[in-house]
């Protein structure tokens, strides 16, 4: 951010220069939540001070999460095919949260007064399909690699189906792109069982590569009976450099490709 270098005596000796700053800063802080975080990232939602206040996601770089209000149309709605555009719907945090066997209120939770803090995604009636959107900027990176943990936090009596989907999109104003590999058709158990953990690794499409802003969103839908609680955790995402062409072939005319090798899912989770 080239404001951050300007000296600080010439800001001060310049009021113009002073009003631009602030208003720049004024935007990063309103925008500093969908703001694309280069890779690799991480969060596993350790840090309990990134999210303090109610629907306040400026703490948290990359990350909104919205309630999905009317974007599933009836109870038992498959996620993945609920592609549209979030951004119509609330943004919603339900803050410092204690017990996700209690917490009624379907969207997005962040429980921090648990053993291993995480963010959580519950559908309701009202809150249809909650998501969690990740933004991202892939620029001189392919081989998009995201990993991610979806955890069973509801030991109530709920035993719902809880399926959550992953998508991405790479414009902005597109409909997202299910990722039919890193589908969870039930990532809870019960009643009274909040134990299970589903893995994931999937590997983006080229499509997602040296982009400048993609999407990635994690969605669930109100299920038929009482919705559970999932935890998004342990976040992960990861990429390889693309490779400069060798100085041989860039001399010649003929297209050299470097191909470098995918890593495995086993590598990943190492
Ligand atoms: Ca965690
Ligand atoms: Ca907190
Ligand atoms: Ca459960
Ligand atoms: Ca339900």
């Amino acid at each position: 951010m080239k404001p951050y270098l300007i000296p600080a005596a010439k800001i001060i000796s310049n009021p113009v220069v002073v009003f631009v700053f602030m208003a720049a800063t004024m935007a990063l802080s309103v925008r500093g939540d969908d703001a694309p975080q280069k890779l690799p990232f991480v969060q596993d939602w350790s840090n309990v001070a990134l999210i303090t206040m109610e629907n306040d996601w400026s703490g948290v770089a990359g990350f909104v999460g919205y309630r999905g209000d009317k974007f599933a149309s009836r109870p038992g709605v498959n996620p993945q095919t609920i592609t549209a555009d979030g951004h119509s719907s609330p943004v919603n945090i339900l803050a410092n949260q204690k017990n996700p066997n209690t917490l009624r209120t379907g969207g997005v939770a962040e429980f921090d007064n648990i053993p291993n803090p995480t963010v959580a995604l519950k559908g309701s009636a009202n809150a249809s399909a909650p998501m969690l959107v990740l933004n991202l900027d892939t620029k001189g990176k392919q081989n998009i690699a995201v990993g991610f943990k979806l955890r069973d936090l509801d030991g109530s009596a709920n035993n719902s189906v809880q399926a959550v989907a992953l998508q991405y999109r790479v414009a902005t104003n597109a409909a997202f792109i299910d990722l039919a590999d890193a589908y969870a058709p039930d990532a809870t158990t019960g009643p009274g069982v909040a134990t299970l953990v589903t893995p994931m690794v999937v590997v983006l499409p080229a499509a997602a590569n040296d982009q400048a802003h993609v999407q990635v969103r994690w969605i669930t839908a109100n299920a038929e009976s009482n919705d559970e609680w999932v935890g998004v955790d342990d976040i992960a995402v990861i990429g390889d450099d693309i490779a400069e062409k060798p100085a041989e072939a860039k001399r010649s005319s003929g297209e050299s490709k470097v191909v470098k090798p995918v890593r495995s899912p086993k590598e990943l989770s190492q």
